[in-house]
């Protein structure tokens, strides 16, 4: 497989201005007529034109009007190459064949239950008919689609309307314009039976956009939650970014078979069932939020993606970060911040770090790659993206402040709109209009690895001062051993004995005492800048020692090594007035606690819980002053991957037992606390999506997983009424899971009652297949093995293979079962499922990437199961790139 290089990077020989695609759709195949017209980028130059086309028939080619003769072109199952174009502009005509019902790679235009949809990114479109597949050359789109008027009878396309109507033999047409110019990815065509919810938004100018969401007539009453989530977000795109919409229309459609989360095709947007459908029965919280979430995403691409767009894929953070960034900011401003924080910083902990350590580590823009669906990484419940470039784009606004950074944006659009463009671009926008030095900020996109900061701090009471030592080491990541001394934003306060902020004046910083104070007032958190391997702040006027809070709301995507003791943690855990800094000590603690835990284990000592740590959980259970949804929070213990990935040798059983001792130790010893907190926030009121309501249910539930690990009669009994009596799918869900934990009969009849209750429901079906994929039991890779084939169960679904094989994959005692069952089982299924599905395989395959980190028994293991993948016929490039630099 060839490797593709950023440095190559050239600008292409010709521009299309205008696409006219006609769709004739059909059974057994779809015919595609596509007429561009093309203009070289220098006047008078001819040189060869090479299409992409993968594995498509070609049928006939036209330049101006007239047949091409077979020598003026070379065509083979990856590109089509005219030989020797006229020079100047001219329209070409190029016919091809296809077969979207034998598409079960959903890259393309495929068949979904029955419906026509398309999925571009990042190069699906030479699925399609030959082109120049890559986001640099943008054009005026019409689409034409015909076809049978009782099959599909909804035909839908980019951009406007133009026209439709009846044609011979019981079939119809549409005509579809799309005013804006785009690259092909954002390219969409549905068709087929659906119905839709409508409604309408009234823009900023008063303007009134149709707002349309389409599914199977029997969901439609499922979609008022991705409604009022569509126009949320348009109203805070105008509100936060001054952003209107630009079109009359705007539709959703959903689609059961999906290889990601959603699509932001201008205009058309396409998403996974998933990510639309939601009733309080069917939907948990944590759903309706990935909705609002993900909605809003593909929403603000509008903007950030579709209007300016990137000129390479190796730019694809310039619209992924920021569009995270910007979902996240949504999500933030309609819920709980710090929650949302908490959230994110997780997610990234869990999935980015542990990947950035390992052969798949590359920078926030890669230097290179095989297959450029790899590089969408990072995983929210099915969508794709830059969870690191969103760290990057929030560092800017840490940095310049809510203002400066509406500045840079509005710049960015000024210079940008219905361009191509790079991240140096999106840099630039943000320093010119602001007219800062941002020195060497640019390595954030070219430098792999997560930086360690390492803080000492010291008093000095005669003098007032109060001194923070940085430094920071990047480490070596593949391609990349020496690193430069990153530009890091460290956000920070200092906590007096009484837990209150003191006030900050000034800072002494390379030879000069700065003032930080606004206005001649005291600020009470600061945002320094550290750009060197190793540089000093000593801080004024500082009247007592204080505890300082340092990144916070983690103000840089970093590893922190600072020298706090755990007194100051729990200091900082029950007063930081930076509520993620609060979690964040609690983590910190818990963190040390397990490590410490894990090697007692290791050493076949007994496990003993430190009292103050479950004294320190107790007070925030209690503290009814605090956010319920963040006492939920503050009281999980941090992941086991977490965990793994700060160890030498990662050991799945320690860190697996370790866990469940901390958690079986606390339910025992705040059981009296834990059962109230049940009590006392259940509610009999009918389901509402907002934060109190969620948050009481996310903390009602955490308790009763606590007290469900007790396995004993009062709190088995305690879930199992809890589950009979939930009026909705997240308290009937959270139950199942708590009774879930524990093997034995009741297990059994719930799982199999939850199933028959909901059997016609295929995405509760995906809850509770990935329920059962994660158990801990003892030997579960055989009931996995067995939910194979589960009359339920489609290994062409992603959805179900992300439910039942990903679960799998992410559950730590099974998966790295010691005698490799789990390794086993993956390894076949991969090989199985790249013949059916490659980019679905490849997320598959990257469970094994990081088995160098194990014990010596499994590292043999998984390897074998990777040379085995590597060396199976007919591989495809997806997992062959995952599969082989795992092994390199
Ligand atoms: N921009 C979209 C990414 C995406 C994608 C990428 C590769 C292959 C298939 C894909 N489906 C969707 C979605 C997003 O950023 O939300
Ligand atoms: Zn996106």
């Amino acid at each position: 497989p060839k490797e593709i290089f950023l440095k190559d990077y050239k600008l292409p020989d010709y521009y299309f201005e205008t696409v006219d695609l006609s769709f004739a759709l059909g059974e057994e195949k779809t015919l595609v007529n596509s007429k561009i017209t093309v203009s070289p980028r220098v006047e008078g130059s001819s040189s060869p034109l090479v299409l992409d086309g993968h594995d498509l028939k070609l049928l006939s080619i036209k330049i101006n009007g007239n047949g091409l003769k077979d020598a003026h072109y070379q065509v083979d199952s990856r590109h089509l190459t005219i030989l020797s174009p006229p020079s100047g502009a001219f329209t070409l005509e190029i016919l091809t064949e296809i077969y979207p019902h034998k598409n079960t790679s959903l890259e393309g235009l495929y068949k979904s239950t029955g419906n026509f949809c398309t999925q571009c990114e990042a190069e699906g479109f030479r699925n399609i008919t030959f082109f120049q597949d890559r986001p640099d050359i943008m054009a005026k789109y019409t689409c034409r689609i015909e076809a049978d008027k009782l099959l599909y009878p909804v035909l839908l396309s980019n951009g406007n309307l133009l026209e439709q109507g009846e044609l011979e033999g019981g079939k119809h047409f549409a005509l579809w314009e799309d005013p804006f110019k785009k690259p092909c990815y954002l390219f969409a065509l549905v068709a087929g039976q659906l119905e839709s919810r409508d409604d309408t938004f009234v823009t900023r100018s008063g303007r009134n956009v149709q707002l349309r969401i389409w599914t199977p007539a029997e969901d439609l009453s499922k979609t008022a939650h991705a409604m009022y989530s569509l126009k949320a977000a348009m109203k805070w795109d105008e509100d936060v970014f001054g952003l209107e919409y630009d079109l009359d229309l705007f539709n959703i459609v959903a689609v059961p078979d999906f290889n990601m989360g959603a699509m932001e095709n201008k205009s058309l947007n396409i998403f996974n069932s998933k990510l639309v459908l939601a009733s309080p029965e069917t939907a948990s919280d944590a759903d309706y939020d990935a909705i609002l979430g993900v909605i809003g995403h593909e929403y603000f691409h509008n903007w950030t993606g579709n209007r300016v767009t990137c000129r390479d894929w190796f730019q694809l953070s310039l619209k992924e970060g920021l569009t995270v960034f910007r979902d996240q900011e949504f999500s933030s401003d309609l819920g709980s911040r710090p929650v949302k924080r908490i959230d994110d910083v997780s997610r990234l902990r869990n999935y980015q770090f542990p990947q950035d350590a390992g052969p798949m580590a590359h920078p926030v823009r890669p230097h290179s790659y095989i297959k450029m669906d790899n590089f969408y990484t990072g995983v929210r419940e099915g969508l794709f993206s830059s969870f690191l470039g969103a760290e990057v784009v929030r560092m800017y606004k840490t940095l310049l402040g809510s203002e400066g950074f509406r500045k840079g944006m509005d710049l960015y659009f000024k210079r940008h709109d219905g361009q191509a463009v790079t991240c140096e671009d999106f840099f630039a926008a943000m320093r010119d209009a602001n007219g800062v030095d941002f020195a060497n900020f640019l390595l954030w996109y070219s430098q792999a690895g997560t930086p360690i900061v390492k803080v000492a701090s010291s008093y000095n009471a005669e003098a007032k001062t109060f001194s923070l030592k940085f430094s920071q080491e990047v480490p070596p990541t593949p391609g990349q051993p020496i690193k430069e001394p990153m530009f890091i934003p460290v956000a920070l306060g200092m906590l007096n004995s009484s837990g209150k902020d003191l006030p900050l004046t000034s800072v002494f910083h390379d030879g000069m005492l700065q003032s930080i104070a606004s206005n001649g007032e005291p600020v009470y958190s600061t945002v320094l800048r550290v750009t060197k391997k190793e540089e000093e702040f000593i801080f004024s006027d500082i009247t007592e020692k204080p505890v300082p809070s340092l990144f916070r709301g983690y103000s840089a995507p970093i590893r922190l090594e600072a020298d706090l003791s755990d007194d100051d943690l729990f200091f900082l855990l029950a007063h930081d007035s930076d509520e993620f800094n609060r979690w964040e000590a609690g983590q910190l603690l818990a963190r040390n606690l397990m490590l410490t835990l894990v090697a007692d284990f290791q050493q076949n000592k007994p496990l003993v819980l430190n009292p103050k740590f479950v004294q320190g959980l107790k007070s925030i259970l209690i503290d009814s002053s605090l956010d319920k949804e963040f006492i939920a929070k503050a009281i999980t213990l941090p992941g086991e991957g977490e965990i793994m990935d700060m160890m030498k040798v990662a050991d799945p059983d320690a860190v697996h037992a370790v866990r469940s001792f901390i958690r079986k130790q606390l339910a025992s010893e705040l059981r009296a606390e834990l059962l109230n907190t049940v009590k006392n926030n259940r509610s009999s009121e009918a389901y509402e999506f907002n934060h109190p309501n969620m948050a009481r249910r996310a903390l009602k539930n955490i308790a009763l997983a606590y007290l469900a690990s007790l396995q004993d009669e009062e709190s088995a009994t305690l879930a199992l009424n809890e589950y009979k009596s939930a009026t909705n799918m997240t308290d009937q869900f959270a139950a199942l899971a708590a009774i879930a934990q524990n093997p034995g009969k009741t297990r059994e009849e719930v799982l199999a009652d939850f199933y028959n209750k909901w059997q016609d429901n295929f995405l509760v079906v995906n809850k509770w297949f990935a329920l059962q994929a994660r158990a801990d039991i003892p030997g579960n890779v055989e009931n996995v093995r067995n939910l194979l084939n589960h009359p339920a169960f489609d290994l062409r679904n992603p959805n179900k293979v992300y439910a039942l094989i990903g679960g799998f994959a992410g559950s730590p005692v099974n998966f790295h079962a010691k005698d490799g069952s789990g390794y086993k089982f993956l390894g076949e299924i991969v090989v199985q499922l790249d013949k059916i599905n490659p980019q679905v395989a490849s997320r598959m395959v990257s469970a094994f990437s990081r088995w160098r980190r194990y014990d010596e028994t499994r590292q043999s293991l998984a390897k074998a199961q990777l040379e085995m993948i590597v060396s199976a016929n007919g591989l495809s490039e997806n997992v062959f790139e995952i599969a082989s630099k795992s092994l390199a």
